[in-house]
């Protein structure tokens, strides 16, 4: 079976290396929308225009079905890109709570922290979700600063530890965090770490599990080639790719 993978620019490689590592699929293609990023503080309108352009594209690829890695769109352009697509389309929303459901620790105290673009904050799809699970204590923030952060590869440091203190200084430590957004995955250890050690939930692992519970799909390729294309600029796309550990 073969993969799309839909993002806003390069945020998606996270969810892209995590399906590339599970051996469910024997090609991944890549599209990172790098032109017209960042997403996260765009309309619904806009940013359904924009997926729907992708859905566009993906219709006339060799794929068998779409993963959207991007938050941001997985939250408000999700039905509209299914309505399009000629092949399935499969969000990050689904996965993420699944994840959280599946720690299995799950109850109405814990405390859980949501962070995010501001898109997929004020959309409030992850926050009715989870309060469908029964937890009554939560947190939602929008942390956009998180965003070029790590895109300029300061993983850890004086500017990341100063962000951090910025956004959650004032909070209740949570027992997990759910990582709403692409790049997020990249800072989870020190995120953990600022509050003392919690769990985190990662996208693109989520949807490595959804997808293996919800499509039955064997692990099955010891290799998983990637194609990595790009409406800006693609070699920078596929440099941070390189980075960040996807095998090319
Ligand atoms: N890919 C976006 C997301 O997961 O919400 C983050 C980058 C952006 O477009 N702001």
């Amino acid at each position: 079976m073969k993969v799309g993978v839909f993002d806003s620019g390069v945020g998606g490689l996270t969810v892209a290396k995590s399906l590339q590592q599970s051996g469910l699929f024997s090609e991944i293609t890549y599209f990172g929308d790098t032109a017209r990023v960042p997403y996260g503080n765009k309309d619904k309108a806009t940013v359904t225009r924009y997926a729907l352009e992708a859905v566009e594209f993906f219709n006339g690829a060799d794929v068998d079905c779409v993963v959207v890695a991007c938050n941001t769109v997985s939250v408000t352009a999700l039905e509209a890109m299914q309505q399009f697509s000629n092949k399935p389309v499969y969000g990050v929303l689904e996965p993420g709570v699944m994840a959280l459901q599946q720690l299995g620790t799950v109850t109405k105290q814990t405390r859980v922290l949501i962070i995010a673009t501001r898109s997929t904050i004020a959309s409030g799809a992850y926050q009715h979700r989870i309060q469908a699970l029964g937890v009554e204590q939560m947190d939602a923030i929008a942390t956009p600063l998180f965003v070029p952060i790590v895109e300029e590869a300061l993983f850890d440091g004086p500017i990341l530890q100063e962000t951090m203190r910025h956004y959650f200084s004032s909070l209740t430590k949570p027992d997990v965090v759910l990582l709403g957004c692409t790049h997020f995955p990249l800072i989870a250890e020190q995120i953990a770490q600022y509050f003392g050690g919690v769990a985190t939930i990662h996208s693109g692992e989520a949807m490595v599990a959804w997808l293996q519970q919800h499509l039955e799909l064997p692990k099955q390729y010891a290799q998983t080639p990637i194609r990595i294309l790009a409406s800006e600029n693609v070699e920078a796309v596929k440099r941070t790719a390189k980075h960040w550990g996807l095998i090319l």
